[in-house]
């Protein structure tokens, strides 16, 4: 009761101002304003070999073994980002969805205590408008200067990802969309668990690799096969879809990473609990949590949408930001849980 309390109180939503249209990487990154502010295969790895039957314990989560990382990255790959310095970082045992939160898992959540989510409160959200229809894209006379990509699409929303022309009939094992950072805080409550911080998403990303730019390895695609929904062609125009996706992927699509985790880099951005800074201590740091105030969060992994020319960010030190209230679509999340 105590959780469902909490999920609601989290679901009153600030309807304060419209989108801000200031955009940074322009790969996910639209805001709202806010009120408040040598391939390795993963399989191979042994060090930190996850065992089946102590994962059994919560229903599609893994239980990651306590230990030590290098976060971030001397070599970053886009620096104004904040992904260094590389620092050494002590993480607990805690528990990580496999997949990223679902369509399907997610309508249970909206039925059980009749959600509203803040794109559908504030009546729009932001499409990549390489996924719109003519229809709508006519209909549209605003974009964001910086992202001219991004358009905002009324009444675009989780169970309507490019607009009241589209549903999600056909892709309720794709990761929810178009939801807030206030709602996926609201889902992850509801859930009995929680958003990770951003060391442990960082953590379960590299799957017990050391050092290393992607869960699986430093090659992008080894041995010619693809291990992530990325863009492949030259963005925004033209998007090939050789990994088989030009949009989201199913949720267990791809292989996983060596904690047996999946789509961790690519297909959607995924919110952390962390505020988000750019300054780290190079310190060693045990469990680290971010800043304690801020004005935007840490989303992680980049999208279907991101390409190296521009938007490097499918590697595990990568990172962006955006506002509690924001939505787009390639941007959603999956919940972790405490060991105990
Ligand atoms: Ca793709
Ligand atoms: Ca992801």
């Amino acid at each position: 009761m105590a959780a469902r309390t909490a999920a609601l109180l989290a679901a009153v939503v600030l309807l304060v101002s419209p989108w801000s249209v200031g955009a940074d990487c322009g790969c996910g990154s639209t805001s709202r304003e806010g009120g408040t502010p040598e391939d390795h295969i993963p399989h191979q790895n042994t060090a930190f070999k996850y065992s089946r039957e102590a994962n059994e314990q919560r229903d599609g989560m893994v239980l990651l073994p306590s230990g030590v990382f290098t976060m971030g990255t001397d070599n970053p790959g886009i620096p104004p980002d904040g992904e260094g310095p590389a620092r050494q970082v002590h993480i607990a045992s805690f528990y990580m969805d496999v997949y990223e939160v679902s369509n399907a898992e997610f309508e249970k959540f909206v039925e059980a205590i009749h959600y509203t989510t803040e794109a559908e409160n504030y009546g729009d959200s932001f499409v990549f408008e390489g996924l719109l229809s003519e229809e709508i894209k006519s209909k549209i006379h605003q974009a964001v200067a910086a992202a001219p990509w991004w358009l905002p699409v009324k009444r675009a929303n989780w169970r309507h990802p490019e607009g009241p022309d589209s549903d999600i009939s056909d892709r309720m094992d794709h990761p929810v969309v178009h939801v807030s950072w206030n709602d996926a805080f609201a889902y992850c409550t509801w859930a009995g668990k929680r958003l990770p911080t951003e060391a442990e998403w960082e953590y379960a990303c590299r799957g017990g690799l050391e050092n290393r730019l992607f869960p699986w390895g430093n090659v992008l695609e080894p041995k010619g096969q693809h291990y992530a929904n990325v863009w492949q062609g030259n963005f925004p125009n033209t998007n090939t879809g050789e990994d088989g996706y030009v949009k989201t992927s199913p949720v267990k699509a791809f292989p996983a990473n060596g904690y047996g985790l999946y789509n961790m880099v690519g297909n959607v951005w995924e919110w952390t609990a962390d505020w988000w800074t750019t300054q780290h201590s190079p310190d060693q740091a045990h469990n680290p949590k971010g800043p304690s105030f801020g004005k935007d969060k840490v989303k992680k992994g980049g999208s279907y949408m991101c390409h190296k020319s521009y938007c490097y960010r499918y590697r595990c030190a990568a990172r962006s930001q955006n506002t509690l209230e924001s939505s787009a679509s390639n941007l959603g999340f999956r919940c972790a849980a405490d060991a105990k």
